[in-house]
């Protein structure tokens, strides 16, 4: 069985040595993210702060934050097994013949049993406060000095299509305005964002909005999962954690949000309505800019009796969403590979806070064929974000970038192998010429070919031949070194 909750996940984390209560009070502005950051940056645990100053709700934060922690959310030895799984769902082909068609029975029925189920109860509401609650009231984080106020990091946000009335959860921070309004910060690209137009076009004057704090591991992470639109996150979390997400109702809006979760806030916002949001500390290391964001109204918290609130803190690189972001990459891999076969690896390096750079490996089997890849990745959801792509051969390898650098820095003939661009940017893009507008670069660093242009000969890299290496190897011991 899966973890049944965020509870279950903590105790998991303490049983390997992954976590670290703090009993004394700690303040929520500013001195919980120090420690995270600083717990972060030094390999350090998960924390859970017992007693946030001025409130009684615990508050825990980097329990993603290292591989280890996030295989221990995923359930696996290595987040490379989900791909796997993912790799075998996908070679689901036409089976052949009758034995063919039994073996793939189970593994349809798997699929059948991971839809989320709505339930009638959950511990997310075991106390409703329809009236008298205030969003002052949760021990609500400020990570940074120049941030705009206090910002709740890791809320699972849930709306509809109002064209195909699909669900939508996606993580977008949210500023705390007062007691019953927030900031909702969905980037013009994001599903959120797309719900909102659309209830607009509809004519609507407000539109759903239920923001759930503190699932179990999975369904949290399947939050910033980059998936299709109007592809179910609730699915595809029931699929990573081979059991079905369990939903109940919210209470004063059409949504439904994880029966499991800490603390529901439920609400609307209202089109039209925009307010200033920001500046606030962002994963790029800087503050991103104030800029204008639809308002989120609370109507109703619910929550656990005794709940804890779930956070993080982004900040200069590496900070826990590097290993969120890592393990995207890795159950990524194989689904961009249906797409891109010829695609090796790729890595997105803790300094590039991904959008910034994208480093990828392929086989080249035709002229250019490296700029083809780029336009592939440029042309695919959220990897159009990807500012500077490298693709190099399929022998360099892109989790080392410092062999990227050094190989890719001699393969390039600047003014020929370099690609600009134009498109869509990511909204954290502090330097593009406009909000959301700007330009991309390619980097064909791959070894040039004569249908390329290029009959100059290509060297070979430099290695001692394996006979002279065995000889020194004994050699070496002889000489004592
Ligand atoms: C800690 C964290 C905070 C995030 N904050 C935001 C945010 O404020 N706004 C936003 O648009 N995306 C944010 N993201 C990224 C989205 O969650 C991510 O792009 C997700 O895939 C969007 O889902 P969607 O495609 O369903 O809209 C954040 C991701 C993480 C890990
Ligand atoms: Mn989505």
């Amino acid at each position: 069985m899966p973890y049944r909750d965020l509870r279950a996940f903590i105790r998991a984390l303490e049983e390997h040595g992954e976590l670290k209560r703090i009993p004394f009070p700690v303040d929520p502005v500013l001195e919980i993210a120090a420690f995270a950051d600083r717990s972060v940056k030094s390999g350090g645990p998960a924390l859970l702060f017992d007693n946030p100053t001025g409130h009684n709700i615990p508050v825990l934060v980097n329990a993603f934050a290292s591989m280890r922690r996030m295989e221990i959310a995923l359930e696996v030895a290595s987040v490379e097994d989900v791909a796997r799984r993912i790799v075998d769902l996908l070679e689901m082909r036409p089976p052949q013949g009758l034995i063919g068609k039994l073996k793939m029975l189970p593994k349809l029925a798997d699929m059948g049993a991971f839809f989320p189920r709505t339930v009638s109860s959950g511990p997310c509401q075991e106390v409703v406060l329809a009236s008298a609650f205030s969003l002052r009231d949760l021990p609500v984080l400020q990570c940074w000095p120049e941030d705009a106020g206090r910002f709740i990091t890791l809320p699972l946000v849930f709306s509809r299509n109002p064209d195909t009335g699909k669900r939508n959860c996606g993580m977008y921070r949210m500023q705390i305005f007062d007691e019953r309004t927030a900031g909702m910060h969905w980037q013009t690209h994001k599903q959120g964002a797309e719900h909102y137009r659309r209830s607009e076009r509809h004519g609507r004057k407000r539109m759903d909005v239920a923001v759930a704090i503190g699932a179990d591991p999975v369904t949290t992470f399947s939050a910033i999962l980059p998936l299709p639109p109007d592809l179910d996150e609730m699915l595809f979390a029931g699929f990573l954690r081979q059991h079905p997400v369990d939903m109940v109702k919210c209470r004063t809006c059409d949504l439904e949000v994880p029966a499991n979760a800490e603390i529901v806030i439920e609400g609307y916002v209202e089109l039209g309505e925009l307010r200033t949001e920001g500046p606030f500390g962002d994963h790029t290391g800087f503050y991103s800019l104030a800029d204008e964001y639809p308002v989120f109204h609370a109507t109703c918290l619910t929550r656990r009796e005794q709940p804890i609130y779930a956070a993080t803190i982004v900040g200069p690189p590496p900070m826990e969403d590097y290993y969120m972001g890592k393990a995207i990459e890795r159950i990524f891999l194989p689904l961009m590979r249906l797409q891109l076969p010829e695609v090796r690896d790729i890595a997105m390096p803790a300094e590039g806070v991904f959008h910034n750079l994208i480093l990828v490996s392929m086989r080249k089997s035709y002229p250019g064929h490296a700029r083809k890849v780029m336009h592939a990745i440029w042309g695919t959801g959220q990897a159009m974000f990807s500012k500077c792509i490298v693709v190099v051969d399929e022998d360099v390898d892109v989790q080392n970038s410092r062999e990227v650098a050094w190989k890719a820095l001699n393969h390039i003939d600047p003014e020929r192998d370099i690609q600009f661009v134009m498109g869509p940017v990511d909204s954290l893009d502090h330097s593009s010429r406009l909000p959301n507008y700007g330009s991309k670069m390619g980097v064909d660093a791959t070894r040039k070919w004569p249908g390329e242009g290029f009959t100059r000969p290509w060297p070979n890299m430099i290695e001692m031949s394996p006979e002279v290496k065995r000889r020194v190897d004994e050699l070496w011991k002889l000489a004592g070194l």
